[in-house]
């Protein structure tokens, strides 16, 4: 039985980002939408043999997929998969609201202030037409980059060695229940619930 992908486990409930983020939100976002992109990510890998290899490098050579519609099903349901890991695991009840040490620093070199990353962040969130996700990514040199991308498509997918270490998904399901048509008012709520400290782990793990 090859090794499956599966969900990141919350380390909270789905009503402990309230009021920030709703409990209904929260459930039907983990139950059903990131439920759903894992199954069908786990059948697209096994449809295209991939067994074994790490959604990171799946979605790191999606040009490798010659058949066109199993690259889709990876591009898609892997995006999603990977995606929401990130976005559940960096949210979180406790107040982490600062970056810590080498992300702390690196923040301060490459946008000035931490204020200064989040109004980059919340522009690129707020201006993103349509579905998609803003991101906070890094690569191996410790660099930072900002990002927009549409559907569920993710910096790894561009091949320049960037990894996602904070990402905001701006799909109505991922909002609309309780701010409806306010994306920015949710862009706001989200980096109340942003655990800095994860994010700050991930960085370290870009690097190590
Ligand atoms: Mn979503």
């Amino acid at each position: 039985e090859p090794t499956m992908f599966e969900q990141v486990k919350l380390s909270y409930s789905f009503a402990a980002l309230e009021p920030h983020i709703d409990a209904l939100t929260m459930e039907t976002h983990y139950s059903k939408h990131h439920a759903t992109y894992t199954k069908n990510f786990n059948a697209a890998v096994e449809a295209a043999g991939l067994q074994g290899s790490s959604a990171e490098q799946i979605l790191s050579s999606l040009d490798e997929v010659k058949d066109e519609a199993s690259r889709k099903a990876l591009r898609n349901n892997g995006g999603g998969y990977y995606n929401h890991n990130l976005y559940f695991e960096i949210m979180s009840p406790d107040k982490n609201s600062a970056p810590e040490g080498k992300l702390a620093a690196a923040i301060e070199k490459h946008f000035g202030s931490v204020e200064a990353l989040k109004e980059k962040l919340t522009a690129l969130a707020v201006g993103q037409f349509g579905s998609g996700w803003a991101w906070l990514s890094a690569n191996k040199d410790g660099e930072l980059e900002v990002s927009a991308s549409g559907n569920q498509d993710n910096p790894l997918m561009e091949g320049k060695g960037f990894v996602p270490i904070l990402g905001i998904d701006v799909w109505e399901h991922a909002y609309y229940l309780k701010y409806k048509n306010l994306r920015p008012d949710y862009v706001k709520a989200f980096f109340e619930v942003l655990d800095w400290k994860k994010v700050s782990e991930k960085y370290e793990a870009v690097l190590a």
